[in-house]
Order: structure tokens, then C-alpha cells, then sequence
């Protein structure tokens, strides 16, 4: 018989095992490029909070998203699958999708779920609502969720189209769908959404969520998906025409500010020191919205293309005593993550081909990525045309290349909309340590190796497309305003009448 001294102290030591596993944050900007964070060398940004997790923990340098839009890049991000295989693809989803990220697929959140991890997402999904909200977070793993299903300029945008509204925004949002609803786990709760008041309520929700878990002695897992600074953009009383960069450095220091109510609250559970926070972007910066997009920094176009400016984010590993402050020009992804996590917990990977490497060695031993490749996408992928660029080691192969409305209006033509599809063989060539900017294309005077380096390149995409299997587009399934969500689903006529008055 044990005693009930006993059984409180088995508890307690149970508990402790428990919560001794690492909290997780992963902490997900939209649209945010590699040159908007202070420390990442804008000039006029303020990000105080990022600045300080890049000073403690160790800075990514050459990090790369999976996708250039927004629903691809987080099936990638979640899954460690190039969005090719999970069938999230092409194009991003919208309010009325038939299709989402399958269900099959394994996420970060159904992974740590299975090791006893209480799971939370803040912000925006966009993979996919379906009948009945059949698609969405907490049928991936999540517990809770509060947020939106797609992006917020996905919907007729209410007055936020330029707000401030004596400021310019180079752009409308989409009109004839449904307001854009708020979500907490699958109930509509507010539609529109009150988007000026929406990060307050995340960021109690977030320090409310790690402070119960850590009292419960639970592991944690918070996936903190902004919507900043995706365009039209918005912020609270608190943020506006607070920073010195207008309405996307309201944004952007608004979810900034938010980086450092979680850091308080992990400081407030003293649970820093076991948390591992990550913070990355979902795709490069929407270079049509002119001063109001985000910026590249010195890498060429953005959004929407398979230039450097499009997939290459800034990103942030943070875990005091076990990563060492620094910086490193390893190579790394957003396919990574999982793999990692997985490591880390040494939990056995999901079944299916996956595209990430265990990155423990660059976190905590500043050493060798496993990562030698990156593939890109373009946002309409083809079995026929294949990838459009590969990076190998310090050198990026372009074998297509085409602009992006998402990049209009900046000088370099390259990146808009009209710089039609263009094929290259050979390929550009381009050493990204010598030239970051890919302004000038390598040819066999520059490099004496130059053909063997693009031998190698071509091997590598070779292997890689071989074993390269498509899944069944979730996109091309189209969409159907009746799945359109609806806060009063019997009413009529929508989508106006989807609609609560608050
Ligand atoms: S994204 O932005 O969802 O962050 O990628 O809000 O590609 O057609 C992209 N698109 C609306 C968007 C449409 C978005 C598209
Ligand atoms: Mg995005």
C-alpha cells in the first residue's frame, strides 16, 4: 500500500518530468522581409523585443520559408513537407475553400500532443475552414485556438482599408464574401472581426495560457501566428503612429510588443530558461503595397517570387543557458522545425518522406547544418516545369524566373507582375555569399568550376524531383460561398447578413 505521502511525492515528481520538457513558442510574422527588424538592419524600425531575442540567442542569416505565399509556406512550416506533397498548392486558400491542409498530415501540434504537450494557436491559420470549419487547428493537433481562418484582407476589410484613414494604402480588399470572422476553437465569436483590439486579446490569451500551463506543470506548445504586418495594416490605440515608419511599423513594433509580453510571461512562469522561442516570417515582404509593404532588405524582389527577397526570412532562435548568443550563416528552414522538435524530444518522426533535418547542431553547438539545398517553388507549381531555383551550399541555380504582381512598384522590373516567365539553360548563376542581391549571374570566366558547380546543381535537382511526389491540389478543389463562414448560418441574403452587431 503506498502511503498518501507517497503518492503526493510520486505526483509531484511526476509533474516535475513532465513540465521538464521544454516549453516551445514558435512566433510567426506575416509577410514581414528579411530587412524589417531592427536587427536585421532597418534603420527606422523599432523592435526592441526582437532585438533582444537576436542579441540572447542565435540569429539566422540564411534562412529559408518553403513557399513565397502564405498557405504553402505554413503547411511547410507545420508539416516539415514541401507544400507539393501535402497538396497545398497553388495559390493560397480562400474564404470559401473546399479543400485545407489534409488531415492526414502530421503537424507540429498533433506530434506534441502525443508527448503530453498542452497546444495553442493565436492568429491567423489559412489552411483551409471547410464544412463546418472541418480544417481547421484544432483538428490539427491544436486545443485551443483563437484567430481567423484566412487573411484579414480576405473579406471586405470594414474601414481598415486605410487606417489610420487619412493615410494611403495601395490597395482594397476582397468584396461579395463574408466579413472576416473571429474564431475561438471552431466557434465564430465576433464577425467582423474588431481587428484595433485583436493583439490585446492575444496577447492575454498567450500569457494566460503559459501561465496555466506552467502552474498545471504542463509542457507547452504556443504557435503565435500574427497578422502583422500583412497588409491593409492596423494596430491598437497603444501602437498608432507610435513607431517611425507609418502603418506597417505600427504593425510590426505592435507585434513586437507582443514578443515581449510572451518573453514576460515565461519570465513571470520561470519557465525562460526551458523554453525554446523561434521567430521566423511566413514569406517575403508584399513589395506592392510601396511604403506600406514590409522590406527585403538587400535581397532581390519579395512576395510572391522565387528570388532571395521571396522565401529568405529573418529568424531568431531563443533558449537561455542551452543557446549560445550569435549568429550563424548556416543554412536552415522552416522544414526543419519539426524534425527538430522531434529530436529534441526524441519523439519518432511521422511516417511520410519529409523535407527537414535535425538542426540541433546549429542551435546548440553553433555547428554544421545538415541542410545543403533549398528548392523554390513558384506559386503555381508544375510537375513540367519543375522547381524554378535551387540554392546548393553558397550558390543559387535559377532554371525559371518570373516577378509577381505581390512584387510590383519597385525599381527592379525583375519583380513585377510583367517580367513574364523566363527559362534559363543554363541556369543563372549566382554565388549568394559574394552577391546576396543576385545582381550578377556567374558565368565560366568568373568561376573557373563553374561547370562543375552547375553539374552538381543539376544532379541535386534531378534527385530531388525524382523524389518529388505530388499530392492532390487542395487549391484547385475551388471554393463554395455557402462554406464561406458564417456567424448566423441560416440567414440570407449572404454573405451581408453574416454579420453580428457588437
Ligand atoms: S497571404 O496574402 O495569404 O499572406 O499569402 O492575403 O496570393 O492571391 C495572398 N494571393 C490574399 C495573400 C491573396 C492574401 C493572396
Ligand atoms: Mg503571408
Amino acid at each position: 500500500m503506498l502511503s498518501p505521502l507517497l503518492l503526493l511525492l510520486l505526483a509531484l515528481s511526476l509533474g516535475v518530468a513532465a513540465s521538464s520538457s521544454p516549453g516551445l513558442v514558435l512566433l510567426l510574422a506575416d509577410d514581414l522581409g528579411y530587412g524589417d527588424t531592427g536587427c536585421f538592419g532597418h534603420p527606422s524600425s523599432r523592435t526592441p523585443n526582437l532585438d533582444r531575442l537576436a542579441a540572447e540567442g542565435r540569429r539566422f542569416s540564411d534562412f529559408y520559408s518553403a513557399a513565397s505565399v502564405c498557405s504553402p509556406s505554413r503547411a511547410a512550416l507545420l508539416t516539415g513537407r514541401y507544400p507539393t506533397r501535402s497538396g497545398v498548392y497553388p495559390g493560397v486558400f480562400s474564404p470559401g475553400s473546399r479543400g485545407g491542409l489534409p488531415l492526414n498530415e502530421t503537424t507540429i501540434a498533433e506530434l506534441l500532443k502525443q508527448q503530453g504537450y498542452v497546444t495553442a494557436m493565436l492568429g491567423k491559420w489559412h489552411l483551409g475552414y471547410g464544412a463546418n470549419g472541418s480544417f481547421l487547428p484544432i483538428h490539427q493537433g491544436f486545443d485551443h485556438f483563437l484567430g481567423v481562418p484566412y487573411s484579414h484582407d480576405q473579406g471586405p476589410c470594414q474601414n481598415l482599408t486605410c487606417f489610420p484613414p487619412d493615410t494611403r494604402c495601395y490597395g482594397t480588399c476582397d468584396q461579395g464574401v463574408v466579413l472576416l470572422p473571429l474564431l475561438k476553437e471552431n466557434k465564430i465569436i465576433q464577425q467582423p472581426v474588431n481587428l484595433p483590439n485583436l493583439t490585446p486579446l492575444y496577447d492575454h490569451f498567450a500569457r494566460d495560457f503559459i501561465l496555466r500551463a506552467t502552474k498545471q506543470h504542463k509542457p507547452f506548445f504556443l504557435y503565435y501566428a500574427s497578422h502583422h504586418t500583412h497588409y491593409p495594416q492596423f494596430a491598437s490605440a497603444d501602437f498608432t503612429r507610435k513607431s517611425k515608419r507609418g502603418p506597417v511599423g505600427d504593425a510590426l513594433m505592435e507585434f513586437d510588443g507582443s514578443v515581449g509580453v510572451i518573453m514576460q510571461a515565461l519570465r513571470d512562469a520561470g519557465v525562460e530558461n526551458n523554453t525554446l522561442v523561434f521567430f521566423t516570417s511566413d514569406n517575403g515582404p508584399e513589395l506592392m503595397r510601396r511604403s506600406r509593404g514590409g522590406n527585403a532588405g538587400l535581397l532581390k524582389c519579395g512576395k510572391g517570387t522565387t528570388y532571395e527577397g521571396g522565401m529568405r526570412e529573418p529568424a531568431i532562435a531563443h533558449w537561455p543557458g542551452q543557446i549560445a548568443p550569435g549568429v550563424t550563416h548556416e543554412l536552415a528552414s522552416t522544414l526543419d522545425i519539426l524534425p527538430t522538435i522531434a529530436s529534441l524530444l526524441g519523439v519518432k518522426l511521422p511516417q511520410v518522406k519529409l523535407d527537414g533535418y535535425d538542426i540541433r547542431d546549429v542551435l546548440f553547438n553553433n555547428g554544421k547544418s545538415k541542410r545543403e539545398t533549398m528548392f523554390y517553388y513558384p506559386v503555381f507549381p508544375s510537375r513540367e516545369l519543375g522547381v524554378f531555383a535551387v540554392r546548393y551550399g553558397q550558390y543559387k541555380a535559377h532554371y525559371f524566373t518570373q516577378g509577381s504582381t505581390h512584387s510590383d512598384s519597385t525599381p527592379d522590373h525583375d519583380c513585377h507582375w510583367d517580367a513574364l516567365l523566363a527559362s534559363h539553360d543554363p541556369p543563372l548563376l549566382f554565388d549568394l555569399e559574394a552577391d546576396p542581391s543576385e545582381n550578377y549571374p556567374l558565368n565560366s570566366f568568373d568561376v573557373p568550376n563553374y561547370s562543375q558547380i552547375i553539374d552538381a546543381i543539376n544532379k541535386e535537382k534531378l534527385k530531388f524531383e525524382s523524389e518529388m511526389e505530388f499530392g492532390e491540389s487542395q487549391i484547385d478543389r475551388g471554393s463554395d460561398p455557402a462554406l464561406e463562414p458564417c456567424i448566423d448560418p441560416g440567414c440570407s441574403p449572404r454573405p451581408g447578413c453574416c454579420r453580428q452587431a457588437y
